[in-house]
């Protein structure tokens, strides 16, 4: 193995989290989010020495990282809900919401709802911390994203420690599954429970900032650091954990009008110290290479501008499918018994396989020590050379 091979981090206990099934275009369908995905990926870098698999870090404490995101009643509330749901009579495969505090719903205004959360029953909990179906609580599902954050950490970890300041040597990426991005302070969907890069952004800020002498930071300054998501949905969740924070500035390029629907607009910009830290990039339905690209490229002149400590980037292969991957994606659903999926946005975006490449050098010219985090992608079969063509893309081994 080359000592420049980038470095993965990975932790078997991602694989836990399997519920049977989702709802997806009005259809009961396998989960698409499955251990599968990361065994593909873990399987095709494995096969390839620019790459070496590393486990995550056992002794680190996750929760005190996991509290630097989310508040602590969420936090329980993943950590029992099984428990409670079972005892409560609830079916064994998992728990899932019935209704959600709409606000029209509600007989209060939005921002004066505020229950008493313990006194809610198992299956008013399960909707009040959840914006949709997507997100079934299973026996193991605690486990499962307390390791996918592990990952995360880790990854950020070996940043910190990394002796290059930025370029390729010190560029590592976090196979963390489930992912996060959905997942807001106090919110899961979109198949995200803890929002696994801003678990590892708080964490190399805490780092930074527990290496500075008390003199030299009086104001308490806390280390710039991008994200760059570039998975084909908006992340939501991490928009709104950093909406008014201005040490984190957010971009995002993801699909307009799809998946999650009610967010992402270019008209959310951030605010307070978080004004203009936020940059939404909808993109329309038959995206190409080109037009990808050329977006791409100005998201990457804003974090230039920014000019953090470090770039962490949401890996996702949804927005650029192969033809392959295409194809791939119609064999299975249409096995899955979803007639729908021609009309599936995900297929949409007109990226071909030469772009991934493309999308990894663009990334590579900020020249920042970065931390790619996996996100979305369901072409299981074709999820790992996706995401390997970024990676090399960036590293210049392609
Ligand atoms: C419906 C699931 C809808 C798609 C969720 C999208 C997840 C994703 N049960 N986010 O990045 O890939
Ligand atoms: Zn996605």
């Amino acid at each position: 193995i080359p000592d420049t091979a980038m470095k993965v981090f990975y932790d078997p206990g991602c694989l836990l989290h399997d519920p049977p099934y989702e709802i997806l275009s009005g259809q009961l369908v396998p989960y698409f989010e499955s251990p599968a995905r990361a065994r593909n990926i873990k399987h095709e870098l494995e096969s390839s020495p620019s790459f070496k698999i590393i486990g995550a870090e056992g002794d680190l404490d996750v929760l005190k990282y996991v509290r630097m995101v989310h508040n602590e009643d969420y936090i329980q509330y993943l950590r029992t809900a099984y428990q409670e749901w079972v005892e409560d009579g609830g079916d064994k495969s998992a728990v899932l919401p019935e209704t959600f505090p709409h606000p029209k719903l509600t007989s209060v205004l939005p921002s004066e709802y505020n229950p008493d959360v313990k006194t809610l029953c198992p299956i008013a909990k399960a909707g009040f911390y959840c914006f949709d179906l997507s997100c079934p609580i299973t026996e193991a599902t605690y486990m499962a994203i307390t390791a996918s954050a592990r990952a995360a950490i880790s990854a950020a970890k070996s940043l910190t420690s990394s002796a290059k300041p930025s370029g390729p040597e010190s560029s590592v990426f976090a196979l963390s599954r489930p992912p996060g991005h959905h997942a807001g302070s106090s919110l899961c969907g979109g198949y995200c429970f803890f929002n696994n890069v801003a678990i590892a952004v708080r964490f190399l800020q805490d780092s930074h900032a527990s290496t500075m002498s008390e003199g030299s930071n009086p104001q308490g300054e806390m280390l710039p650091i991008a994200i760059l998501d570039i998975d084909y949905h908006h992340g939501n969740g991490t928009q709104e954990i950093f909406y008014s924070d201005g040490s984190v500035l957010y971009v995002s390029l993801h699909a307009q009008n799809d998946y999650p629907y009610f967010t992402g607009s270019t008209k959310e910009k951030g605010s307070g110290e978080g004004l203009n830290r936020n940059i939404n990039f909808p993109l329309p339905r038959g995206t190409t290479d080109e037009s990808y690209s050329s977006t791409l490229r100005s998201a990457a002149s804003h974090i230039k501008h920014f000019n953090p400590a470090y770039l962490a980037v949401r890996c996702a292969t949804a927005p650029a499918l192969s033809p392959k991957a295409s194809a791939d994606l119609e064999r299975d659903a249409t096995s899955l018994g979803v007639d729908t999926y021609k009309d599936d946005p995900i297929s949409d975006f007109k990226l071909t396989h030469a772009c991934y490449g493309e999308i990894g050098r663009i990334i590579a010219r900020l020249d920042k020590p970065t931390l790619f985090v996996m996100e979305g992608g369901y072409a299981v079969d074709a999820l790992g050379s996706n995401v390997r063509a970024v990676l090399e893309g960036f590293e210049g081994t392609d």
